[in-house]
């Protein structure tokens, strides 16, 4: 069993929100083979109260009672969309410690060092906060899984969608990036690789229907149905990508996915725009296991330049039916 703490900007309930936090929060506790530590929120999809309130609105609608920790920092929204903000989140050192989501993330690390499993789906921010708090908390994690970052434009739709995660805070993507021991990202590109459609939602709703409304998490399928119709609005398109929860079904059943090992190389502006500068691959090496693959490469971090330099994960979806199957249990619970 992993230990797991979910780092996350969940916003499953509010109007013109995504959903996809929630959906990931649930597959989590859900899921026979993680041990959730503690859920730590961040902002990202929305301010951190927003985050905070809906989370713990969340674990109470499920009867759930693992911790749930607030984060710090934020921006201001101009357009969710089209992802516009401005940052405002405090350098000062004195509220960096005051941030309790990062605090427990840092006595978790020394609570279980080499051992517990990471994965943050929002911004970077409390991830950012542990390692100021103590510099050796990164490379101190076992695991960490992100959603996040893009290797080119992402197109959804008609539109061509910001990076959101990493862009709302490029300081703590570039540190988590270049300090992480063992890191895979499912960035918005390859999460895009699998689509939950109009049609599987549609049957999906049916068979619950069928099923008599027997079903754990039935308020789930509510949310999905507003989401799916708000993206539609906005995107046109009669599907949604499930972002967050891939990256879930990572961290549980990597065995569903590609590795793809590869050495970034990018500056902190990069990352202003979510950007991963990868600039060597290694998927050809296939005799090579995960952990040798994480050992090649020598960590160089040159924070006066900027400029880091690590090898990671890029992990691409074996089969879309497989990952929405996955999904599905949630719903299920
Ligand atoms: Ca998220």
């Amino acid at each position: 069993m992993k230990k797991v703490i979910y780092d996350c900007d969940n916003t499953m309930g509010i109007s013109n929100r995504d959903i996809d936090d929630g959906l990931a929060l649930l597959y989590l506790i859900n899921n026979p083979e993680v041990e959730l530590l503690g859920v730590t929120c961040t902002y990202g999809n929305d301010n951190i109260d927003y985050v905070y309130n809906q989370t713990i609105e969340l674990m109470k609608e499920i009867n759930c009672d693992i911790p749930v920790y607030k984060g710090r920092g934020g921006y201001k929204m101009k357009d969710y969309y089209a992802g516009v903000y401005i940052n405002e989140t405090s350098k000062n050192i004195e509220d960096v410690k005051k941030n309790e989501a990062a605090q427990f993330i840092v006595s978790m690390v020394h609570k279980y060092p080499e051992e517990l499993s990471i994965i943050a789906t929002g911004s970077m921010q409390n991830l950012y906060d542990a390692s100021i708090i103590d510099q050796s908390i990164i490379a101190n994690i076992k695991e960490i899984v992100l959603m996040g970052g893009i290797t080119k434009p992402l197109k959804v739709g008609n539109k061509i969608m910001n990076e959101l995660n990493f862009s709302v805070c490029p300081e703590g993507a570039f540190t988590v990036l270049n300090k992480a021991t063992k890191l895979s990202v499912l960035t918005g590109n390859n999460c895009m690789d699998v689509e939950f459609t109009g049609d599987e939602f549609r049957a999906l709703k049916k068979r619950f229907e069928e099923e008599g409304h027997k079903l754990k998490n039935e308020f789930v399928i509510r949310k999905i149905e507003k989401w799916m119709n708000e993206f539609k609005d906005e995107y046109g398109c009669d599907s949604i990508v499930l972002w967050d929860v891939i990256a879930a079904i990572y961290l549980t059943n990597p065995e569903l996915f590609d590795d793809r090992f590869v050495t970034i190389r990018s500056k902190l502006d990069d990352f202003s725009i979510g950007y991963i500068n990868t600039i060597r691959d290694y998927t050809e090496n296939v005799t090579l296991s995960r952990e040798d693959v994480f050992k090649i490469v020598d960590r160089y971090k040159d924070v006066e330049l900027n400029i880091g330099r690590n090898v990671i994960n890029l992990p691409t979806v074996k089969s879309s039916e497989e990952v929405n199957k996955k999904m599905i249990e949630i719903v299920h619970g």
